[in-house]
């Protein structure tokens, strides 16, 4: 039977995860009434105490917490301990304007590591590994935390982040990596340098990689399996939850396994809030056990996935999540940098030359996926011809880069040619090839 990193958690039977997942949401609401003022004013609103808390379904009552509510209590308002006990920070990435902030104890950490260690064995990295990590190391929370795990399992390894592909390629070569570990669209890329400086895959020492941090379909894991003759395994996670080590695959490849002594997930009806049989796609929500600098309740992380809780034949008994494809809303995510497009909409509106007319066009350029902001001209700032206004598209492309950490393309052009659509507009166009 392939390895396991906590056979006592990860092979915990359910009635006592069940358990232990309730003492743990009793801890967590104490936590949250005593000492965030955001949660305890719900509850009081609800003319609920945390003793009423009784059995995991009555966490139901509680609405949901929204990306919005942190970003309106961006940076400390919902961190439960004074900023002595915080060790560490991250930012979800993309927006700079208002970020969701995550903060971490030293037992946050803990276990943080512990989780992405999980993934990192689940996706049969060992110690005997020398494990290249090209996730970004900075405020986003892909390279800090693979790193952590990798460290903890005694794998070797090489904190490359977003070096440039050729320098990605010589050092697979020089080190010999036997795992690579980032964004499934940069292992592409990578794999495209490496043909392209005629390296032979064949003349490699790689064995296995672990992606995620953004959608990839199963042809994409094969185009990167075939081309750098790894074996790969999806690995999922999000900020808010601390980032990666929320769930990733074991080599059975069929769901992610939940790490749910730390996080209780619910599925639920994007349009309704009401939570859905076992097995239906809907919204996953989350809700954290154990964090204490960032406990969240029921967070509705848009992303749409359904839950299995029948064992694995790998032997853990944690529910698996089916690979997350789709989202409840209009994010995209371009580099690893999630873009709402409100986000853009809010850059465009400080430039009076353009109109509120805007769309993201999002189109696979090689393996990278590149990004296109059309926005018409204000009617006032149209002549003719949009020749002569170079200069505007590059000011507001440097202004979303700056605002938002991403590099775009901006094309200006002629008021009301972008398409109108009855109700909500339609911000995204996504022409990439869906495989
Ligand atoms: O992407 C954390 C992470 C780092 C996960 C490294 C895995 C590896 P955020 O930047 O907050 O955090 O983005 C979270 O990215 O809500 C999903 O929409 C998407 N996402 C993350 N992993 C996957 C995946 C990190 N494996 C958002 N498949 C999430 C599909 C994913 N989407």
């Amino acid at each position: 039977m392939a390895a396991i990193y906590n056979p006592r958690y990860e092979t915990i039977a359910r009635e006592e995860l069940q358990q232990l997942q309730l003492e743990r949401l009793q801890a967590t609401i104490n936590r949250c009434y005593k000492n965030v003022p955001f949660y305890r004013r719900r509850l009081e609103a609800l003319g609920m105490e945390p003793e009423d808390f009784q059995s995991l379904d009555d966490l139901r009552q509680l609405p949901f917490t929204t990306k919005q509510d942190l970003r309106d209590s961006y940076p400390y308002d919902l961190v439960a301990l004074p900023l002595r006990e915080v060790v560490r920070f991250h930012l979800s990435s993309g927006t700079t304007g208002s970020p969701t902030v995550i903060a971490y104890t030293a037992n946050d950490l803990a276990h943080w590591t512990e989780l992405v260690a999980r993934n990192l064995v689940a996706g049969e990295i060992t110690r005997e590994d020398v494990v290249q990590i090209f996730f970004g190391y900075g405020l986003f929370s892909g390279g800090f935390g693979l790193h952590q795990g990798a460290e903890a399992i005694g794998a070797s390894v090489l904190p490359v982040s977003e070096a440039e592909l050729p320098q990605q390629v010589k050092i697979m070569q020089d080190f010999r990596s036997t795992a690579l570990i980032g964004m499934p669209s940069y292992a592409l890329a990578i794999a495209e340098a490496m043909e392209a400086a005629g390296v032979d895959a064949n003349s490699l020492s790689l064995r296995v990689g672990l992606f995620g941090a953004e959608p990839w379909s199963e042809e994409r894991r094969q185009a990167i399996e075939e081309r750098l003759h790894i074996r790969a395994y999806d690995i999922y996670g999000l900020s808010e939850m601390g980032g990666p080590g929320v769930s990733g695959e074991c080599p059975e490849r069929c769901g992610l396994h939940l790490a749910e002594d730390h996080y209780l997930v619910e599925v639920v009806d994007p349009a309704t809030g009401e939570p859905l049989p076992e097995g239906e796609e809907g919204e996953l929500v989350f809700t954290t056990l154990t964090k204490e600098a960032l406990p969240l309740l029921r967070y509705r992380s848009g992303d749409l996935s359904a839950l299995d809780s029948a064992p694995c034949a790998c032997g853990r008994t944690v529910a698996r999540m089916r690979r997350v494809c789709c989202r409840t809303d209009d994010m995209v995510i371009i580099h690893g940098i999630n873009v709402f497009p409100a986000d853009v909409a809010t850059v465009l509106a400080s430039f009076p030359e353009v109109s509120e007319h805007f769309q993201l066009v999002v189109e696979q350029v090689g393996v990278l996926d590149e990004l296109e902001v059309r926005v018409e001209l204000a009617p006032q700032f149209f002549s003719d011809t949009i020749r002569g206004l170079e200069g505007l598209e590059q000011e507001i492309a440097d202004k979303i880069r700056a605002n938002l950490g991403v590099g775009v393309a901006v094309k200006l052009v002629e008021p009301k040619t972008i398409e109108r659509s009855i109700g909500k507009a339609k911000r995204v166009l996504d022409l990439r090839d869906k495989e």
